[in-house]
């Protein structure tokens, strides 16, 4: 009999690498979906498409904050692993919706460990719980590891520490397989487009095909420990087949700043850019394509990697500015993850470099931008 798995935040960006994990390796996927107006499916169909899978993936209708859906689920179901995706993940969001934030992130969790208990398979079903580095928040210690104590920084952290002790809180109580993994910020080309590797390697795209006159970001100082979400996965799923349940960091161990990353994503095309003035007031400047939004300019041509610019039109301008509206009421300035429980009880390493990461984001997204 293959495995069942139920994981809830499906279409989601790890949910998409998530599944396509658990399909290669024999499983049956179930989904918990959100009834929207739109079929909200682009990434499964992108990393999961394709006839070979059809009779292995389940979508199912349902919300984290509806508890009787969650249970009849599981119920019906009665998965081997139920890996818990679903979130409002966003930080900046989590200080607008406070509430929403702390019903899907804290209750969502106590929902989908309660569903387990009054199915009566605390003894079968393995539980991963989505945690998060945001639990540091404004760091105690540098690098953070298991035992650094929490302190988190915003509705979202605040609402994931409930999460992560309820977690903990069900496994001691009821001797349940639950482990919370404490993933630090991972991203890829499926990243959501508002975070803001995404929207930098988004962004980059279009100024350096001269559609978009510049980016504007919060707070470049901010410090993350970045990995690639392909590899996070494998680490999640690790957790789960781990032969105690437990809490792990799982990190790269290496943290670059925003400014860092805008500026080797601007690399990738050969393009260097000159950073000038302090706070608010900072600037990124370039060389780059005269910008000319209505291809008005007929010789502006389509920046490849392997071609360059070619003859089209170019400028020196500001290409990055500080706008204060992304900056967040309480700030996490710096997250660096120690890996070395992960790597010693589940052999998980982070396998793609810093630049890797980069340069695979900015491949997919130069790819996507509309054809000139
Ligand atoms: P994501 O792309 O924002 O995906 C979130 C998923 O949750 C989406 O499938 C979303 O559905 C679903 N969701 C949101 N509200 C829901 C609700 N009320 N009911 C049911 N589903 C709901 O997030 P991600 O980057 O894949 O992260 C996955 C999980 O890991 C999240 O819990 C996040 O907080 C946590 N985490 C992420 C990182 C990171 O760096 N990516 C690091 C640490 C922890 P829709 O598609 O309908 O919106
Ligand atoms: O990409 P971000 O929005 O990610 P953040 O806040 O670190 O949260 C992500 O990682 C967490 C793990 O640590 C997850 F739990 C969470 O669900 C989410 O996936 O922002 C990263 C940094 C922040 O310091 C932010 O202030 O970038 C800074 N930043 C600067 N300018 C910006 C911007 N962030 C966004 N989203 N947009 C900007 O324009």
């Amino acid at each position: 009999m293959p495995k069942k798995a139920f994981i809830t935040g499906i279409t989601g960006q790890d949910g998409a690498y998530l599944t396509h994990l658990l399909l290669s390796k024999g499983y049956e996927v179930h989904g918990l979906m959100r009834r929207t107006s739109q079929f909200n499916v682009a990434r499964l169909m992108e990393l999961c498409g394709g006839t070979a899978f059809e009779d292995k993936l389940f979508l199912h209708y349902g919300d984290s904050t509806d508890s009787l859906n969650i249970t009849t689920l599981v119920e019906d179901i009665r998965p081997d692993e139920i890996f818990n995706l679903a979130a409002q993940s966003h930080v900046k969001v989590s200080f607008e919706m406070p509430v929403y934030t702390c019903d899907v992130d804290a209750l969502g969790t106590l929902r989908i460990l309660e569903a387990v208990r009054q199915a009566h398979l605390t003894d079968k079903t393995h539980v991963y719980q989505a945690s998060t580095s945001e639990l540091f928040g404004k760091v105690h210690e540098i690098p953070q590891s298991e035992s650094t104590p929490f302190h988190p920084r915003s509705p979202y952290g605040v609402a994931k520490l409930f999460a992560y002790w309820m977690t903990v809180n069900y496994r001691e109580s009821y001797g349940m397989f639950a482990s919370n993994g404490i993933l630090f910020n991972h991203e890829s080309p499926f990243r959501g487009e508002t975070f803001v590797t995404r929207k930098i390697t988004m962004a980059a795209a279009r100024i350096l095909n001269g559609l978009q006159e510049r980016l504007e970001l919060g707070n470049m100082d901010a410090k993350r420990d970045w990995g690639h979400a392909r590899d996070f996965v494998e680490a999640m799923w690790l957790i789960l087949q781990h032969d105690e349940p437990g809490d792990f960091i799982i990190a790269t161990g290496e943290q670059h700043s925003v400014r860092e990353f805008v500026t080797l994503a601007f690399e990738y095309a050969g393009v260097s850019i000159r950073w000038e003035g302090e706070g608010v007031n900072e600037v990124g400047i370039a060389r780059v394509p005269v910008y000319s939004p209505n291809r008005e300019n007929a010789s502006v041509s389509r920046f490849k990697p392997e071609t360059g610019f070619g003859n089209t039109p170019m400028e020196e301008r500001v290409v990055v500015s500080v706008n204060p509206e992304f900056f967040r009421p309480a700030e996490v300035e710096t997250l660096l993850g120690n890996p070395a429980k992960s790597r010693q009880l589940l052999g998980w390493e982070a396998k793609t470099s810093f630049p890797q990461l980069v340069q695979e984001m900015m491949d997919y997204d130069l790819r996507k931008i509309p054809i000139l």
